[in-house]
C-alpha cells in the first residue's frame, strides 16, 4: 500500500474589502483548497458599521473603525484554525486592499508592531497604536477644498494628471491626508507612518510598517483626461520616476514624504511573516509576506484577462477594467499599468452605487431575497418596454449626480415604476451606462465574426466579458449584462477574484527573481466559464435604448442639485 502523502505547500491570498474580510488558499495546482471570511457587520457589531463602514451626518465622511480590521483578522484566523487549517502548510501570502483608503498609524506603533505578544488578540496589543480610530475609506467625498487647493498649488487639474496620472478627487489618498492634517494637525503631528489599507494588511503580518506598491498608486505613462483618475490612486506618485511628487507632498501636508515611506513593486517580498502568527497559528517560520496591493489591480490577476476581453467587478463597488494596447491621452477613464502584461494598460471605471444600491431596491421591493428580486428582473422585457431609470443612492462617480430619476418611453420624467420596471430599470440601466462609458473611452465590442472578417480570412476574437464579485453569482443580472453588452458573460469559480489574484500574486512572488511573468504563473489556473449569451434581437432593442440614455444622463446631469 502506497505512503499516504504529505499535503503540499500552499498559498494565501487576502483581501481587506469595503464588507469583508475575505480569505483564500490555493495549492501548488492552484487549485482552491479552503475560503473564509468575516463581515464586518455581522460578525463585529460592536463597531457599528453599515456595509462596513461608518456615513457621518454631513453625508460626504465616510470612515471605518481601524481596529475593525485587526480584529476580523483575529477572529478569521481563529475561524480556519478551528476549521482544522494546517498554516504550517503557507509558503507564502499576500493580500489586497480596497483602495484610496488610509490608516494613521501613531508614535512607537512601529515598536509594538515588532514585539507582538502571542497571548493578546491582535486588536489588543494594537489598540493604543493609532493617531486616527477611523479610517477615511474610498466611499469619502468630503475633501473637495483640499482637491482644489491641490490642483491649484501644482499648476492646475491638467498639470497634477501629467504628474500623477489623475487630476484631483476626493476618495485619493493625498486629499484625505491634506484634510486631516488641516482639521486635525494634532493627529498629523502624532502620526508616524500613514499606509492605505493595503499596506496596512501587509504590516500586520510582517509585524513592521509594510511599503506601499506601485500598482496601488502607478497609472499609465499618459496624459490623462478630466475624468482619468477614477479608480486607485493618492494624487502624489510622479507616475514615470515612481517617486513622490515633492510640490504634491507639501501641498497636501508637511515632512509627508517620510511618513509615507519609499514606495515597493508589488510583486516584491516584503519579508518572512511575524513570529506573532507562527506562535499563535503554526504559520512556518519560511513564510513569506508578498507586498499586497490594491483590490482591482488583484481582481485582474485573478481573473485572467486576457487581450481583448472586459472585466466588471460587481462588489460594494461596480469596476470595469479595459484591456488597452495603445492608450490615448484623449481617452475617458482611468489609465493604470496591466498587472498582467507589461505591454499592456488597463482603462478602471468605478461606480459608487454598486452592491448597495441593488441591496437598497431589493429591500424595498423584493423583501430583501435575491430570489424574489431575480425573478422580476426575469419576468421583464428586454428594453423595460421604453422605461430608462438613474438610481445613484449617493454621488456617483460617472456621471457626477445623485437621486433617483426615471423616465417613461416619452422621456418624461415618472415618479414611480411598478415594482418589475424598476428592478430591470436599475439593473439595464447600470449596465447601460457602463457600456456607453467604455465605449466613450474608444473600446470596441466584437460580436463575433462579421462581414470584413470573412471577406479578409481576419480571425477576430468575440469580446468576452468577465464578471466576478458579489453579484457575480446571480445568473438574472448576468444575463442583463450579456444583453446589454450584446457579448458572451463569462465567470470564474470564485467571486472572490481580488482574493485569487493574490493568492497568485503570492506565488509569482516567490519566482519572479527568476523573471518567470504573473502570466505564466497563472497559466495552470482554470479557464473561465461562459455562463450567459445575450439573447436573439437584443442589439436592435439596445441601439436605440442606448442612445436615450446618453440623451437622458445629459438631463439628470443638468438639473440642478
Ligand atoms: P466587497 O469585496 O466590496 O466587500 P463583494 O464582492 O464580496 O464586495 O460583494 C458583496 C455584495 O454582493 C453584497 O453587497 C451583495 O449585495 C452582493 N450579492 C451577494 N449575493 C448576491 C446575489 N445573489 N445577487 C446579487 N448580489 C449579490
Ligand atoms: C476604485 C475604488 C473602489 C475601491 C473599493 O478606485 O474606489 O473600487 O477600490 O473596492
Amino acid at each position: 500500500m502506497a505512503a499516504p502523502t504529505e499535503p503540499g505547500p500552499c498559498y494565501l491570498g487576502w483581501d481587506f474589502s469595503t464588507q469583508q474580510l475575505k480569505v483564500i488558499a490555493v495549492d501548488e495546482q492552484l487549485r482552491v483548497i479552503h475560503e473564509n471570511n468575516i463581515n464586518f457587520d455581522k460578525d463585529l457589531p460592536e463597531f457599528g458599521t453599515q456595509g462596513g463602514v461608518c456615513v457621518h451626518n454631513d453625508r460626504l465622511t465616510v470612515t471605518s473603525p481601524v481596529l475593525m480590521w485587526a480584529k476580523a483578522l483575529d477572529m478569521i484566523l481563529e475561524k480556519m484554525k478551528s476549521d482544522g487549517f494546517d498554516f504550517s502548510r503557507v509558503k507564502a501570502l499576500s493580500g489586497a486592499g480596497q483602495q484610496h483608503g488610509s490608516v494613521y498609524w501613531k508614535e512607537g506603533a512601529n515598536c509594538i508592531l515588532q514585539s507582538l505578544s502571542p497571548d493578546l488578540p491582535l486588536h489588543q496589543s494594537l489598540k493604543s497604536c493609532f493617531s486616527l480610530s477611523n479610517s477615511p475609506v474610498w466611499m469619502d467625498s468630503s475633501t473637495t477644498t483640499q482637491c482644489c487647493f491641490l490642483e491649484k498649488a501644482v499648476g492646475g487639474a491638467q498639470k497634477l494628471a501629467d504628474v500623477t496620472g489623475s487630476r484631483a478627487y476626493e476618495r485619493f489618498t493625498g486629499n484625505q491626508i491634506a484634510k486631516i492634517y488641516s482639521q486635525n494637525p494634532e493627529v498629523y503631528t502624532q502620526t508616524e507612518r500613514i499606509s492605505l489599507v493595503s499596506s496596512f494588511a501587509a504590516s500586520l503580518f510582517l509585524g513592521a510598517y509594510a511599503p506601499i506598491d506601485y500598482s496601488d498608486v502607478k497609472f499609465g505613462n499618459v496624459k490623462l483626461c478630466w475624468s482619468a483618475a477614477k479608480s486607485s490612486g493618492m494624487n502624489l506618485l510622479q507616475i514615470r520616476e515612481k517617486v513622490w511628487n515633492p510640490a504634491c507632498l507639501d501641498a497636501c501636508a508637511p515632512a509627508l514624504g517620510k511618513k509615507l515611506g519609499h514606495p515597493a513593486p508589488s510583486s516584491k517580498i516584503l519579508g518572512s511573516i511575524s513570529p506573532y502568527y507562527i506562535q499563535r497559528f503554526g504559520f512556518n517560520s519560511g513564510c513569506k509576506v508578498v507586498a499586497f496591493t490594491g483590490d482591482n489591480p488583484a481582481s485582474l490577476a485573478g481573473i485572467r484577462l486576457a487581450e481583448g476581453d472586459i472585466a466588471i467587478s460587481l462588489g460594494t463597488s461596480d469596476t470595469l477594467f479595459l484591456w488597452i494596447k495603445e492608450p490615448k491621452p484623449a481617452l475617458e477613464g482611468h489609465i493604470l499599468c496591466s498587472p498582467v502584461d507589461p505591454q499592456a494598460y488597463m482603462a478602471l471605471l468605478c461606480y459608487k452605487n454598486g452592491s448597495l444600491m441593488r441591496e437598497k431596491i431589493r429591500d424595498e421591493l423584493a423583501s430583501g431575497s435575491w430570489e424574489e428580486f431575480s425573478k422580476a428582473l426575469t419576468s421583464t422585457a428586454v428594453g423595460n418596454d421604453g422605461n430608462v431609470g438613474f438610481y445613484f443612492d449617493v454621488m456617483e462617480i460617472i456621471p457626477e449626480a445623485v437621486g433617483i430619476h426615471r423616465f417613461n418611453t416619452h422621456n418624461n420624467r415618472i415618479p414611480i415604476f411598478p415594482k418589475e420596471v424598476e428592478i430591470r430599470a436599475l439593473i439595464e440601466g447600470q449596465f447601460m451606462s457602463k457600456r456607453i462609458h467604455s465605449e466613450k473611452l474608444g473600446y470596441k465590442i466584437f460580436h463575433g465574426i462579421c462581414e470584413a472578417v470573412l471577406q479578409h480570412h481576419i480571425s477576430m476574437p468575440t469580446t468576452r466579458i468577465l464578471a466576478t464579485g458579489g453579484a457575480s453569482c446571480n445568473k438574472a443580472i448576468l444575463q442583463v449584462l450579456s444583453d446589454v453588452f450584446s457579448a458572451p458573460v463569462y465567470t470564474i469559480d470564485t467571486a472572490n477574484s481580488a482574493c485569487l489574484g493574490s493568492a497568485y500574486r503570492a506565488i509569482h512572488g516567490l519566482v519572479e527573481e527568476t523573471s518567470v511573468s504573473l502570466t505564466d504563473v497563472v497559466k495552470l489556473a482554470p479557464e473561465p466559464r461562459l455562463v450567459a449569451t445575450p439573447m436573439a434581437g437584443v442589439a436592435q432593442v439596445y441601439q436605440p435604448l442606448l442612445k436615450r440614455y446618453m440623451e437622458l444622463e445629459q438631463q439628470v446631469l443638468n438639473r440642478p442639485k
